[in-house]
This record gives C-alpha cells, structure tokens and sequence, in this order.
C-alpha cells in the first residue's frame, strides 16, 4: 500500500557552525521533489517550514557548552508535535533538514507511535556525541545519542519521554568519522554498524540484506535517517562537514531502492544539504533522485 506523503522542511542551522544549510529544504524542493514522487503517483502535501530562532533570540538559562541548546530544543519540539501529527493522520513523515539536530524532534515524535522503532542511521558520523564527549560542541554531532535518551535533559526530554530508540534497534551505515566516546558507545551497547570497511568488504548488497533482515524480524517501523555526507564529497559535495571515501552514488541507490523493495520504511528524513557549498545544487539533486528510489521509482 502507497501512503500519503506528507514533507516537512526544517530549515536548521543551528546545530552546526557553518551557515547555509538552512537553505536546505529549499533547494531540495528546488530540485523537484514533489514533482518527482507526484511523478510515481503519490498523494504528496508540503507542509512548509518548521520556524527555526535566530541564534540569540531565545534567551539561554541553560549553563552548557552546547551550542544554541535551547533554540535546537524548542525547534524539536514544534518538529516532534508536527511529525507525531502526519503520522496520526495516517500520512508518511518526509522531513528534509536542515543540520542532523532536528532527528531529535523527528524521532520523538515518530517513536511514540511505535513500540519497537529500528533507525537507519545512514552518515559518515555516529552523532552519538554527547556535551562530554562532544570535540565541538555541536549539536548535530549528538542526535543518535540523545534518541537512546543519553545526553542533556534538554535534548533528551523531547516530546516528553526519554528513550525513542533502542540500541540493538539501530543500524548506522557508512560511518567513516567516529570520536573516542562514541567507539566506547557503540561497543557497550552494542550498536549495529557498517562502516566503510565492511561496505566495502562485503559490498552494499549484503549489507542491506544483512541490514533488512535484522531490523524486519524485531521491529514495527523503520526510521531512514540520511545524513548527504554519508556520500562520497565527489557525489555529495554540499555538506558542511565532508569525510573522504564514503559510500557511492550508485551504491546508495541500490540501498535505497532494496529499502523500497522491503517495505520496511515508515518515516525518512534528508539532512545536511548545504547548497552554499555545493556545486549548482547537485547534492540537493543527488537527494531528490536518492528519494525517488526509496519510494519505488524504477529504472524500468
Ligand atoms: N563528530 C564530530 C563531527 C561531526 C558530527 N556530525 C557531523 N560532524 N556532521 C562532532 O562534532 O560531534
Ligand atoms: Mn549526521
Ligand atoms: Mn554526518
């Protein structure tokens, strides 16, 4: 059964340091992504904008090093409300970022409507940083860990409840760029993770077979979250924080496209497009083809 697309566009920037990716939803919708799922026959709404602050604009009570933290955290909660909202209405949740913050707000509002949600976490990174063992200070950096509920009340308290996800329901592919803390992460609550090396062993075949089979068997929904720079610079250039040796173009879509073929995809985001450092919005485009793929568009 197709369901209803509902898009989403968060248009944050604020969990990260370099500007631009604000404009991410709108080069995205630049690029034609209702046109291109209208194109495969799906009902699609555009929501618009969740409003983002302005730094500075929300006065900061909180003593942390966490950039921006109560902004980033009254933002979650307005994207929380509205995902939550789509998904009571029956519609599939499509949220285009944005910096990789705003999968606080998008998995606390998505969880609660599930009793065991798995997570694809697709990204060069873990984001399982926390304000100890964050390097930057960046809230980006910690989306993944703050949805197992560890890392600043602010952040973790989302939609009221704590734990979106659980460990053993996440599987994080590509990662190329993990810190200390969140290698100790990983191993102590044993966390799935592709990085580079076993995609690159195994090919990205087995990995997602390997992936859809872990996650089908014990979980009633699958978040994608897909962070560009888990692509290669050469095929994703317009990210703001690139990582050498990711995975393909071509790969991506044939993940995208045995993730159609599951079915296992309940709600997706597309995160950290940044056209100010692209090249003539080919990562936005590189995101809207990767879309199309997920929600079935066949090459023949
Ligand atoms: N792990 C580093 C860098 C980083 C995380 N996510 C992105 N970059 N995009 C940090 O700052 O937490
Ligand atoms: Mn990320
Ligand atoms: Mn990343």
């Amino acid at each position: 059964m197709k369901k209803d697309i509902t898009i989403i566009g968060v248009p944050m920037d604020l969990g990260q340091t370099r500007r631009g990716v604000d404009m991410g939803p709108s080069a995205i919708r630049y690029a034609g992504i209702v046109e291109r799922l209208e194109d495969i026959n799906y009902n699609v709404q555009d929501f618009g904008d969740i409003e983002i602050a302005r730094p500075g604009t929300i006065e900061e009570t909180i003593e942390t090093n966490l950039k921006n933290l109560q902004e980033v955290s009254t933002a979650s909660e307005k994207l929380a409300d509205t995902v939550s909202n789509v998904i009571q209405e029956n519609r599939f949740p499509l949220v285009l970022g944005g910096d990789h913050s705003i999968a606080i707000g998008s998995l606390a509002g998505i969880a609660k409507h599930y009793e065991n949600l798995g997570v694809i976490w697709y990204d060069a990174h873990g984001d399982l940083n926390t304000a100890d063992t964050s390097p930057s200070g960046n809230i980006h950096g910690m989306p993944l860990a703050a949805s197992l509920g560890i890392g600043h009340e602010s952040l973790t308290g989302i939609g009221g409840y704590e734990q979106k996800v659980k460990p053993e329901n996440i599987v994080i592919i590509g990662a190329r760029s993990l810190d200390e803390g969140e290698k100790e992460l990983i191993k102590e609550r044993g966390i799935k993770v592709y990085t580079m090396h076993e995609i690159d062993r195994i090919g990205m075949t087995r990995v997602m077979e390997e992936t859809i089979e872990y996650l089908s068997k014990k979980t009633d929904g699958v978040h994608l979250s897909l962070d560009l720079d888990g692509l290669d610079p050469l095929d994703a250039p317009g990210v703001g924080t690139p990582v050498l040796g990711g995975i393909s173009y071509r790969e991506s879509h044939l993940a995208m496209e045995m993730l159609a073929e599951s079915q296992i995809i309940t709600s997706a985001e597309f995160v950290e497009v940044n056209p100010i450092l692209d090249e003539r919005n080919k990562t936005a485009t590189v995101a809207v083809a990767l879309m199309g793929s997920l929600f079935g568009e066949k090459l023949l």
